[in-house]
């Protein structure tokens, strides 16, 4: 027996414990362990049944995902589970199995193979595998449809959500939900069933339904993966793995299975979707921050501004349940935000998200107030005013003047210098940036901008507030626009340059999207609204270098009111529904402004369209890797793929230019620095790995995301 395996028995029952903290990853070793135990099982006259168990926090939370790489590169064959689940399946002794925690991908493989399941009701099963860009590679496509049902079968692989362990009753994958102690409730099932005839699940047809059911079925799921989960490829091979178990043999359906899971575990497509797997674990370790480090209790908040982001941020609190403080400097002004407060929760109820009482207790956690006197008790807060200096230099002055020692002072500022900010406080290692997305209460990114002084403490409680709002916190330093923004400017001004050269708006729009992002560039500048970034070039225009190409279609737009979907004309036009329509104005104008500036237009492919404007992101973010404002190649993914709608099966844009090959992205800058100028200088991180051969994940640093 393994160490990861352990073999005890009580009363006449066998109990096999599978022990590979944290999450009891099915990794080399754990089920050789298992097998030895079900052959010792076997030979024991004494023992008349088995129960299986993962000891720990959870029971099997999936195969091992770090096993695939090295599957992949041919370090390893892998395991290979089907052989051992055919074992437990025709043990002569029933083998129960015992669920806690999460039984997921192969735990849950794992569990369908024995005779019964019983669980804990805080226990999820699941076939998450598909959020890997996989499918499930021992037989759940073929198991599940056999306990569940076809339809759920299908709903499960393909969403690769999990079930409760009432749900899971209900539909017949758990025999018996356990309340008190797992085992001893177990080991008293064990005890009902000894003797009787063990079911094996891959003989139970019953529920594997009729062929018109079944057409009607995959054909809905297959229409509902074109919509939602584009272009992938695991969602697909999803149902017709379970198609396989209803048109083939168990045996046959297993090979079908197999073949349908290497093509996925070989596609670009799962490489990516492990690396963001493994990318959104690793974004919190901050080198310099030991996980010890103190935690600040956050039992208060306060918010100052009550629009969109300031209201949206109050809520996420709220939802947290964090009493929360929201402050505005006049009446209407905090009417207006708590309406839209209260508006966004109706909605939240009308959508069924969560009831009318959980709504009316979040709400009535957040306090209107026109004043900073109750800002004296609270343990942070978030500053969420108009981007402009001098009016947060004037917030951060006065929550220096009333706010508790030690309380945590955040901006929400995009683009604004948290150390200037703190400057004008006492207390600069308190202040720190949370810059959270729009809409806040929705975008699960949130930047955490470290000052110059901000302290370690006040980072890792930070760090640790993200997990508590839902969030994903990545670390971030203090350069203009930080991470995501700044990587923004340069993808969104190729955006615009193309249409000055002569591209349609539609065109560009189309093959970012085509390429997987969540919208085209342009139009999510009108989402956003076009008037946030003029107003900030504005602001900066003092620091733009003469001579320099600069993209001016979006001003002149904005000069005509035109700020996007908040005034029904940007790049589009929109109906009161906010629906987009191309507009021809928009065409003729931007045909008149580029004759008057004298711009040469030409025919523009689509490779064009998508090279220039994602590796402008990618040579941003070489830069703003090499000056440490981001820790890791990896975080730059998370930022991307959380806040700016970049799909996950291309694992971000700077592993996507890996995939590309950084030889490749570097000759093609290269050649765009020739033909378009300066703005496009390789970045001489890229041009050296280029050279090296190396990959931007393999670039380390000791530190960063330090000012
Ligand atoms: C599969 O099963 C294919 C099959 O069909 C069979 C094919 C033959 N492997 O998330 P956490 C690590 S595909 C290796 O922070 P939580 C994780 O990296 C798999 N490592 O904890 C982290 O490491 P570190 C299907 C794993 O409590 C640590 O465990 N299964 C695995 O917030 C703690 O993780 C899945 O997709 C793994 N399978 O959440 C489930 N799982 O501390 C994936 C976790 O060094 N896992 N680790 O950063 C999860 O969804 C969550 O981890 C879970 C726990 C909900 C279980």
């Amino acid at each position: 027996m393994t160490d990861l395996v352990q073999l005890t028995s009580d009363n006449g029952i066998a109990v096999i414990t599978i022990n590979n903290p944290p999450v009891n990853a099915l990794s080399p070793g754990v089920p050789e362990g298992i097998s030895e135990a079900l052959d010792q099982i076997a030979q024991n006259a004494s023992v008349k049944a088995g129960v299986l168990i993962g000891g720990g926090r959870t029971f099997v939370a999936g195969a091992d995902i770090k096993e695939f790489g090295k599957m992949t590169s041919g370090k390893s064959r892998g395991a290979g589970l089907l052989p051992l689940l055919l074992k437990i399946e025709d043990s002569a002794k029933p083998v129960i199995v015992a669920v806690h925690g999460t039984a997921f991908g192969g735990g849950m493989e794992l569990a369908m193979a024995g005779h019964y399941r019983v669980a804990l009701a805080t226990a999820q099963l699941g076939q998450p595998e598909v959020k890997l860009g996989l499918i499930p590679g021992a037989a759940g496509t073929q198991r599940l449809p056999r306990l569940a049902g076809v339809a759920k079968a299908v709903e499960m692989c393909v969403s690769g959500n999990p079930v409760s362990a009432e749900e899971a009753q209900k539909l017949g994958i758990v025999d018996r939900i356990i309340e008190g102690d797992l085992l001893s409730g177990a080991l008293g099932f064990a005890q009902e069933v000894v003797g009787k005839p063990a079911p094996k699940t891959r003989e139970r047809n019953g529920k594997l339904g009729n062929a018109a059911e079944n057409a009607l079925i995959l054909s809905a799921a297959r229409e509902a993966v074109a919509k939602k989960q584009r272009g992938l490829l695991a969602p697909v091979s999803a149902i017709n793995a379970v198609e396989a178990a209803t048109k083939m043999s168990f045996e046959e359906g297993c090979k079908a299975e197999q073949k349908l899971f290497i093509e996925c575990l070989f596609s670009e497509q799962s490489k990516s979707l492990i690396h963001v797997f493994f990318s959104e674990r690793e974004v919190a370790k901050i080198p310099d921050i030991p996980k010890q480090t103190n935690i600040l209790p956050i039992h208060s908040a306060a918010v100052v501004g009550a629009g969109t982001m300031g209201g949206g941020i109050a809520m996420v609190l709220a939802n947290a349940g964090i009493p929360v403080l929201l402050k505005e400097a006049d009446q209407a002004a905090l009417d207006r935000g708590l309406a839209t407060i209260q508006s966004n929760y109706a909605n939240s109820v009308k959508r069924g998200r969560f009831s009318a009482q959980v709504a009316e207790e979040r709400l009535k956690r957040i306090t209107p107030t026109l004043a900073y006197d109750a800002f004296t008790s609270v343990d942070l807060v978030i500053e969420a005013v108009f981007e402009g200096m001098a009016l947060k230099k004037e917030v951060f002055r006065e929550l220096d003047r009333v706010c508790k020692p030690g309380a945590i002072l955040a901006s929400n500022t995009s683009t604004l210098s948290i150390d200037e900010i703190a400057s004008a406080t006492s207390r600069p290692e308190s202040v720190i940036g949370t810059h959270f997305f729009s809409p806040a209460n929705v975008m699960r990114l949130l930047e955490i901008v470290r000052g110059k002084a901000s302290s370690k403490e006040v980072v890792a409680t930070c760090m640790q507030l993200s997990k508590t709002l839902g969030k994903i916190g990545v670390l971030v330093g203090n350069c203009r626009g930080f991470v995501g923004n700044r990587m923004f400017g340069p993808y969104r001004r190729e955006a615009q340059f193309l249409i000055e050269e002569g591209a349609s708006i539609e065109a560009v729009d189309q093959a970012l999207s085509d390429f997987g992002m969540a919208m085209g560039p342009l139009a999510t500048g009108d989402l956003a609204g076009l008037d946030v970034g003029w107003r900030i070039r504005k602001e900066y225009r003092h620091l733009e270098v003469p001579g320099i190409r600069q993209p001016f279609v979006e001003d002149r737009l904005c000069e005509l009111g035109r700020y996007g979907q908040k005034t029904g004309a940007g790049w589009y036009k929109y109906d009161d529904q906010r629906r987009a329509a191309p507009d021809p104005a928009v065409g003729e104008l931007i045909r008149k402004w580029v004759k008057e500036a004298g711009t040469a237009q030409r025919q523009i492919s689509v490779a064009e369209v998508t090279d220039r404007c994602l590796y402008a992101l990618v040579n941003e973010g070489a830069r703003i890797l090499e000056e440490g404002y981001a820790l890791r190649a990896s975080d730059i993914d998370i930022i991307y793929i959380n806040g700016y709608g970049f799909p996950a099966h291309r694992g971000g844009p700077m592993w996507y230019a890996d995939t590309v090959g950084l030889r490749r992205v570097y000759d093609r800058i290269s050649e765009f620095h020739r033909q378009h100028g300066e703005l496009w200088q390789p970045a001489p991180l890229l041009k050296q790995l280029a050279e090296q051969g190396k990959a931007f994940a393999e670039f380390g640093r000791e530190q960063g995301a330090t000012a």
